[in-house]
């Protein structure tokens, strides 16, 4: 790193502000960031950047960042404590819970921030060294059905259809315009839409909001929230019987086609009608554009995932693509044959499914399993809760907010005040980093190096994810973090926890690897000097087709001119096969079609989750330039559905659902449909601040935003029998004014 100097330098960076990882301009001063400028001549971003990554000086400097771990005292405040003290401290208390109750009483919660390397190298060894499989992640309260799928229906070793190549696509409760995730590609996703829009993508939107994406659409139902695996089973029957599917991929390459048919029968348009409440003739024209073209994909986003049935949402829109061929075959140009991260070749056959679920642990409640996507996280605060052997006692929090981001904020922190050891690694105190033993801040990027391996590796997630184009990125540190602070990269707290405990842990090179693609790989780690943050990176990328040392040379993201791949042929031997009638699926569907529609009796609305554009999960609410809306986070309703119940627009109403009262002030939205309601979440107060002797359920003031995540519950509401994700989106709720509500 240079000597940091007082003239204002112009230098290329990464932002990684959030996982998009954009190559931007960063300007620094005296050693300073003070401004992040998009880099038009970025390959692959073109000179994007957000508001939020434009207000990193603001994240960086923020008073409100901890520049040295803090440590509870007995008395119960907190105090600043010097790093290696407080490491050997939590390896003695770890060491003691484990004594006493054995390995599995310690947990871990990998949030937002834990699923990058380095620190996602050594997550899963240090468990394993503890000797604990109690490893969650915020995969399981996201969009676990999408990460489950490919293991019920099969993956395809050609990749997924480019976005660039597509004559349409179909987002199901995903508005990428504004979350950049989901089919269109992450990275700069407005470039993308905008030259497909030109050439004539056919865009169909299934989202009860009219949203900024639905606004770029041909066609938007607006259905009843909830109802996507009816609309989909419906799509499906429509496509059978007017034989839109292509008949001699799905003789090739899928079976179970006549039990799928069977299973489907009910879904007439006219049932679909009266359930989804979108009309037959809407669904009719959705599913003929959609399966006559040539070329297509779909994704289905947070909403149905967070709704009811989202695991059979998932598995129907696989289905789908699959019955519609809209697969790249052999011969079609691999978009992104691998840069950084070693890729086998694409080939035109599929990935047999394999098990789903059924992995140890097991849970103590439903029955649940660790999954492919891992293990329930809604079900974490009833195992730290439910005395008796194989209770959770401690929980390491990395790069997470379970206050504001576990579903049941009640039960969260219940749970997590009863913990003999909570563990927060986070910027900031927040809300649960309030409720903990110690909190251990990191230094954050460009403090340290940022690679953009994560984005890369990503693209095994679907489509829309990883690189479009043969791109990689890396910066090194352009300055020291904040003088006089006393921060460790996140990766080295469990290095140094594992080093006091004496066990050894092992970098793991490659968690996103399918079959066809060089296996994952494992390498020991010297436990007496620690390694450098580069030297991790160099064990991720031993068989790259790019080498770090060459990335590392043009300081920031570049185009790689690796050789040009195409998508080769069926092997001969190959007998996998897409599975379109999965059992479990096929009951859950026998089962969907003799769900009723739920009345309209004392939770006669659906509340609806959002992403805002300025804030990303419950980061930056201290950042003033970011909550435009703030105080607030508003509840936006229908104009028509405020009338009805005499709501005037900015008016306070009460959000009550079977488990909580949230507030907030009323905002009129003409393009939702009636009898839903829509807010952002990981919004608002820790209730703690409520008082101790507030009661469970009792108002959070309104001046923070409510959180929805409150409204939710594992025990009063559907919860998916499998992935264990509760009812998060979709909620049944009462709205009434409430004016008289002080705060
Ligand atoms: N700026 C910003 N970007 C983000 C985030 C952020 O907080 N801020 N969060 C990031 C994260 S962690 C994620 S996982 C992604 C999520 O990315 P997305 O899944 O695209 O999330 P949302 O923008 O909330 O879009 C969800 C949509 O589902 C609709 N919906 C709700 N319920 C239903 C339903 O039952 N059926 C249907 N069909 N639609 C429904 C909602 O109206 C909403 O428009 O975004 C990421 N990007
Ligand atoms: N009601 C409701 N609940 C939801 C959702 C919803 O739509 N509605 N969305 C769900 C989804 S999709 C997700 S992904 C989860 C998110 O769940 P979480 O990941 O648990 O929540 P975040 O708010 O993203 O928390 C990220 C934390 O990481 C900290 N952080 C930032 N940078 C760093 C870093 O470099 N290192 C470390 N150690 N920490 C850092 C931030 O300060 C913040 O506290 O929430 C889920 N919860
Ligand atoms: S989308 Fe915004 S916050 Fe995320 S990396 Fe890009 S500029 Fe930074
Ligand atoms: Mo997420």
């Amino acid at each position: 790193m240079k000597p940091a100097s007082s003239e204002r330098t112009r230098t290329r960076a990464i932002c990684r502000y959030c996982a998009v990882s954009c190559g931007v301009f960063m300007e620094i001063e005296n050693g300073r960031v003070v401004s992040v400028i998009g880099d038009k001549d970025d390959p692959a971003y073109h000179g994007f950047t957000c508001k939020k990554g434009r207000d990193l000086p603001n994240h960086l400097y923020h008073p409100s960042r901890l520049l040295q771990p803090l440590r509870r005292s007995e008395g119960g405040e907190f105090e600043p404590a010097a790093s290696g003290e407080v490491i050997s401290e939590i390896a003695e208390r770890l060491r003691a819970i484990i004594d006493e109750h054995g390995p599995e009483s310690v947990a871990l919660y990998s949030g937002t921030y834990a699923l990058g390397p380095p620190v996602s190298m050594l997550t899963d060894s240090f468990m394993h060294a503890l000797g604990s499989p109690m490893s969650f992640g915020c995969g399981t309260i996201d969009q676990p059905g999408k990460i489950v799928t490919p293991s019920l229906h099969g993956r395809w070793r050609g990749g997924d259809t480019a976005f660039a190549d597509a004559e349409t696509w179909l987002f199901i409760g995903t508005n990428p315009v504004v979350s950049k995730l989901g089919g269109l590609p992450t990275i700069n996703p407005g470039w993308h839409l905008t030259r497909a829009l030109k050439r004539g993508i056919k865009i169909i939107v299934i989202d009860p909001r009219r949203t900024e994406t639905a606004r770029k659409a041909a066609l938007h139902l607006q259905p009843r929230p909830g109802e996507d695996a009816t609309i989909l089973a419906g799509m499906i029957r429509i496509v059978l019987e007017e034989g839109l599917h292509d008949e001699a991929f799905v003789a090739e390459s899928a079976r179970g086609l006549e039990t799928l048919r069977a299973h489907v029968a009910p879904y007439t348009p006219d049932v679909v009608e009266a359930r989804a409440d979108i009309p037959a003739d809407a669904l009719l024209e959705a599913t003929r554009v959609f399966a006559s073209s040539a070329t297509g994909g779909a994704n289905a986003g947070t909403g149905p995932n967070m709704a009811p049935r989202g695991l059979l949402t998932e598995y129907l829109l696989a289905c789908l693509l699959t019955l519609c061929g809209f697969r790249p075959r052999a011969g079609d140009r691999v978009p992104n044959p691998g840069v950084v991260v070693p890729r086998g070749p694409r080939r035109a056959q599929p990935i047999a499914p394999k098990p789903a679920w059924g992995y140890p642990p097991l849970l103590r409640f439903h029955g649940l399993t660790n999954t492919a996507c891992g293990l329930p996280t809604a079900i974490l605060p009833h195992e730290m809760l439910k005395p008796g052997k194989g209770q959770v006692r401690a929980l390491i929090c990395m790069g997470g907010n379970p206050m504001m981001a576990w579903p049941d904020q009640i039960k969260t922190r219940e749970a997590l005040e009863g913990l003999d050891l909570l563990v927060v690694l986070d910027p900031k105190l927040t809300q649960t980093g309030r409720l903990a033993h110690y909190v251990l801040p990191p230094k954050l990027v460009p403090e340290i190096p940022a690679f953009s391996f994560d984005i890369e590796e990503l693209e095994g997630m679907g489509p829309g994810w990883g690189y479009p184009v043969p791109y990689a990125a890396y910066r090194d540190a352009l300055i020291d973090p904040p003088e006089g602070s006393d921060l460790m990269e996140d990766w080295q707290f469990f290095y140094r926890v594992a080093q006091e405990l004496g066990l050894q842990l092992t970098a793991c090179a490659g968690r996103m690897r399918i079959e066809g693609d060089p296996p994952m790989r494992f390498f020991p780690l010297d436990m007496e000097t620690m390694p450098t943050t580069d030297e991790l990176f160099e064990l991720l990328t031993t068989e790259s087709r790019v080498p770090l040392a060459e990335v590392r040379k043009y300081e920031a993201g570049r185009l790689y001119e690796v050789e040009e791949e195409v998508v080769l042929p069926r092997e001969a031997d190959c007998d996998a096969y897409f599975e379109l009638a999965d059992a479990t699926m096929m009951g859950q569907l026998d089962e969907a079609a003799r769900d009723v529609v739920e009345g309209d009796g004392d939770f006669a609305f659906r509340l609806l989750n959002r992403r805002q554009a300025d804030t990303l999960n419950s980061q930056g609410r201290d950042q003033a330039k970011l909550c435009r809306e703030r105080p607030h986070n508003p509840v936006h309703i229908h104009p028509e559905d405020m009338r009805a119940l005499g709501i005037e627009a900015g008016m306070l109403v009460a959000i009550t659902s079977r488990r909580a009262t949230i507030y907030a002030f009323a905002k009129p939205e003409e393009e939702l449909r009636r009898g839903v309601v829509s807010m952002s979440h990981s919004y608002g107060l820790d209730p703690a601040e409520l008082g101790p002797d507030a009661p469970d359920g009792a108002p959070q003031p309104y001046s923070m935003g409510g959180h929805t995540g409150a409204l939710a519950s594992a025990d009063l509401d559907y919860i998916e029998p499998f992935t264990g994700i509760p009812r998060m989106s979709a909620i049944p709720v009462e709205i009434a004014p409430a004016p008289d509500v002080i705060s």
